[in-house]
């Protein structure tokens, strides 16, 4: 390791508050930071992780600032972030384990004792493994830093039915960057002189440090910024350019852009021969995708693509095809992530400077545990069967949900979820709630009463991120960092972390040698290989270990193989073509809207985490409750006013809600957010208010990856 690389502060272990020098990535040398005093965190409300600082007065959390020493949340922290306090005080949060006492979803709760809530869900485990085998269980989560011990525990019990949430988020992009590259890399946002991002919405999708990159890097360097998007967002709003593309049509984009850099030989040659494969069929595979046939595909003028592309191209190296994050969107989801992908390696951007940068990692140790035996049974999802490529360790959640309601191949007759509300975050609520019905046991471990909380059998209330110390996690990146999660505060309710939630149920189960040490030993085995003295003393004082310099170009070397089959950049990929699928992105066209109806598409507000927190009221304060966006063309021939009540339906479900009639929004589209029209009478400012996108959403998925595909919807709208 090179020592040179670590943080500011390697090798003193102290470190003053206003003492360290300027990292690179404050741009104003003399605006040195100033570390706030407290105890250092790391903030759970979304999937950033951002270094936090909890402030105390008399033994309660006072306010949460941010640590600049966290070159990838540069000392920044979002509403959401400041609002976790709320979630600690929140009267109406989980404050014991419950246990169903009417019917699912009744409402009728019987608050027991940590140990009843064990037996009882130990029983009804082993009833299900006595009767369907272990198979006979899923575990579903969501990201966050003691997902492990839950994953471990649906593991160590036997289950194949392990599954994560990348096939709601972003399996399809992963998947095709890794196709391509195989690793998935950062943006070098903070030093691209041309950024052209299709739907990713940064200024209210917050990923770090690409947002805080985007105002620092690209707009305060006046670099050259194309956005694309059916909607008129934050973002749209601070690009030099907003094209309303036809929803499903930016493949068509891409190809033609790659069409003209071919076309003029504006390639970077030498780095295609060195270090790519394919580069003959790729241009004969793009001849036909002229701007003039992108044009009336995506509703682009063919100049403006012809202008854009040989602006790419000649910005590169310091020029990016942003990959976005949410890639749950089309059927074809994954083609169009690899054109993007393909698009980058053409102009050779890779492993440069103000490019695309593969990510870098903090090393850590790990703790060793008991290792438990294989599962026996497949998959209920038939992921390695259906989808051999995506990845069997996470699973594909929409598959796994039909095969489930059909009882194949095999019966699946218990639910545990971690850390996630499948009931707004999986299209389709009715047939999540069908999929709940047919259940004979359900349990859920989380901080709120979630609609899914709502509808299980047995609630276990984990302790807030601030009441707990979790294992230390590495953020990778262009900065990557290593971070901590320690306790702040005291537990104020009867509550516990997800560990030791497991190790009564482990227990419980037999499985107790499995589980048998504390996040204290977890922590400090991850430490004694963290880059630094004093790994542990450094990490519980600072919060975080970082290196100082990114790296550019170490994979620019004629003697590195790339991870994939030939170990070349696979812009033509025979591991794509044995499974079936097409070796170069091929163009389908989105399904036509239909007469009288609106394609619905997704987004996310710089205030709302997913479907949750809309319930603190500082969050809640700045939207009361959701409307569906409408073009006023349309909107005018239905005769719908903005605040007009109406009703949206899909084939899967109708919802009732206010109209927002706005010129942001093109005609065949209408828009949501997420979050709203709550069951659960626990999260009162947002139960029945508004209404929920999920109810809408129709089951279809990518066709690689197996990817959630969410916009692929056709809704009525109608004036009540
Ligand atoms: N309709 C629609 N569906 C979507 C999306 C969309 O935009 N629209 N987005 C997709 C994407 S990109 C993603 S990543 C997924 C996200 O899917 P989810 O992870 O299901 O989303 P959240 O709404 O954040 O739900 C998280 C749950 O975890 C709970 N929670 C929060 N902190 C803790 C904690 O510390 N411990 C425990 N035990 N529980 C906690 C919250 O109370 C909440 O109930 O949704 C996907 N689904
Ligand atoms: N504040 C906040 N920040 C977050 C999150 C959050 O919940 N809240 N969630 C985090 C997570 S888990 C994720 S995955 C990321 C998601 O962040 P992003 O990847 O940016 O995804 P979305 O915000 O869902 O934005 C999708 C955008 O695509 C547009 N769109 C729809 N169809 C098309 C199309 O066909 N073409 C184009 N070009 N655009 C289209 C939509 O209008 C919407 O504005 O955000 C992360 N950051
Ligand atoms: S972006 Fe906001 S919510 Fe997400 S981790 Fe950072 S501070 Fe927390
Ligand atoms: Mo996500």
């Amino acid at each position: 390791m090179d020592r040179r690389l670590f943080m500011q502060v390697a090798g003193t272990g102290a470190l003053a508050a206003g003492s360290i020098a300027c990292p690179r990535f404050f741009r104003k040398a003399e605006a040195a930071p100033v570390i706030p005093a407290g105890i250092p965190t790391t903030c759970e409300l979304c999937p950033n992780k951002c270094s936090v600082i909890a402030e105390l007065r008399n033994g309660l959390i006072h306010k949460l600032n941010p640590n600049p020493e966290n070159p990838k949340s540069r000392g920044m922290l979002c509403a959401r972030g400041n609002a976790a306090i709320q979630q600690v005080y929140d009267p109406d949060r989980l404050k014991q384990p419950l246990i169903r006492a009417g019917a699912r979803g009744e409402g009728k709760w019987r608050p027991v004792s940590w140990e009843e809530a064990w037996d009882y869900t130990a029983r009804k485990l082993s009833e299900v493994k006595e009767k369907h085998g272990p198979q006979g269980t899923l575990w579903s989560s969501t990201e966050g830093f003691q997902e492990v011990f839950f994953k471990n525990l649906g593991m160590a019990f036997g289950s194949p039915n392990i599954l994560r949430h990348p096939s709601l988020c972003l399996a399809s992009v992963n998947l095709a960057y890794s196709m391509t590259f195989g690793t998935v890399p950062s943006f070098d946002l903070l030093n691209a002189d041309f950024v052209i991002m299709a739907g990713a919405n940064r200024f209210e999708s917050i990923i770090t440090p690409d947002t805080m990159d985007l105002i620092g890097g690209v707009m305060e360097r006046k670099a050259k910024f194309i956005y694309l998007d059916p909607r008129f967002t934050v973002t749209a709003s601070k690009a030099d350019e907003w094209h309303p593309i036809r929803p499903g049509t930016d493949l068509a984009f891409i190809l033609a852009m790659i069409h003209v850099i071919l076309k003029e030989e504006r390639q970077d040659k030498a780095f295609l021969e060195a270090f790519t494969l394919g580069y003959e069929q790729l241009a004969e595979h793009v001849k036909p995708y002229t701007p003039e046939w992108a044009e009336l595909e995506t509703g682009i003028a063919a100049k403006d693509i012809v202008r854009i592309a040989r602006a790419f191209a000649d910005s590169a190296p310091r020029a990016v095809f942003y990959a976005g994050r949410r890639s749950s969107w089309y059927t074809n989801d994954f083609q169009m992530r690899r054109a993007q992908a393909i698009l980058n390696a053409v102009v050779g951007n890779w492993d440069r400077q103000g490019g695309m940068v593969p990510n870098q990692k903090v090393p850590k140790g790990e703790f060793m545990f008991l290792p438990w035996d294989d599962p026996k049974a497949p998959r209920v999802d038939e992921v390695e069967k259906n989808f051999p490529l995506a990845s069997a360790k996470d699973g594909v959640y929409l598959p796994l949900r039909e095969n489930v309601l059909k009882g194949q191949p095999y019966p699946v007759k218990a639910w545990m979820v971690y850390k996630q509300d499948p009931l707004h975050s999986v299209p389709d609520q009715g047939r999540t709630l069908k999929m709940i019905e047919q259940m004979d046991f359900v349990g859920v471990i989380d901080i709120a009463m979630s609609d899914t909380a709502w509808f299980a059998d047995v609630v276990f209330p984990e302790s807030h991120y601030l009441e707990r110390t979790d294992p230390i996690e590495v953020l990778p990146g262009i900065w990557p960092a290593a971070v901590l999660r320690q306790q702040v505060a005291k537990p104020i309710h009867d509550t516990k972390p997800c560990l030791e939630i497991v190790q009564g149920l482990a227990k419980r189960l037999g499985l107790n040698d499995f589980f048998d040490y504390t996040i204290e030993q977890w922590v400090e085995a991850e430490a004694r290989e963290l880059p630094i003295a004093n790994g542990l003393e450094h990490i519980k004082k600072h919060g975080v270990v970082a290196f100082s310099e990114p790296k550019y170009g170490a994979t620019r070397n004629p003697v590195n193989r790339f991870v994939t089959k030939s170990g070349k950049i696979e812009l033509f990929s025979e591991r794509l073509q044995e499974a079936g699928h097409d070796p170069l992105p091929k163009y389908t066209p989105p399904a036509a809207v239909p007469e009288g109806r609106f394609r619905m598409v997704l987004g996310r507000k710089a205030t709302i985490t997913h479907a949750g927190l809309t319930h603190l009221p500082w969050l809640h304060e700045h939207h009361k409750e959701n409307d569906v966006w409408l073009n006023p063309e349309p909107a005018a021939r239905l005769g719908i006013r903005t605040g007009d009540l109406v009703e949206v339906a899909s084939q899967v479900g109708r919802v009732r809600l206010k109209a927002r009639v706005t010129e942001e929004i093109r005609p065949d589209c209408i828009f949501m957010l997420h979050g709203f029209g709550k069951k659960s009478p626990w999260l009162k400012r947002v139960h029945g208010v508004g209404a929920a996108d999920a109810v809408l959403l129709e089951t279809a998925w990518d066709k690689v990856s197996g990817n959630a595909a969410m916009h692929e919807t056709f809704v009525k709208v109608a004036k009540v």
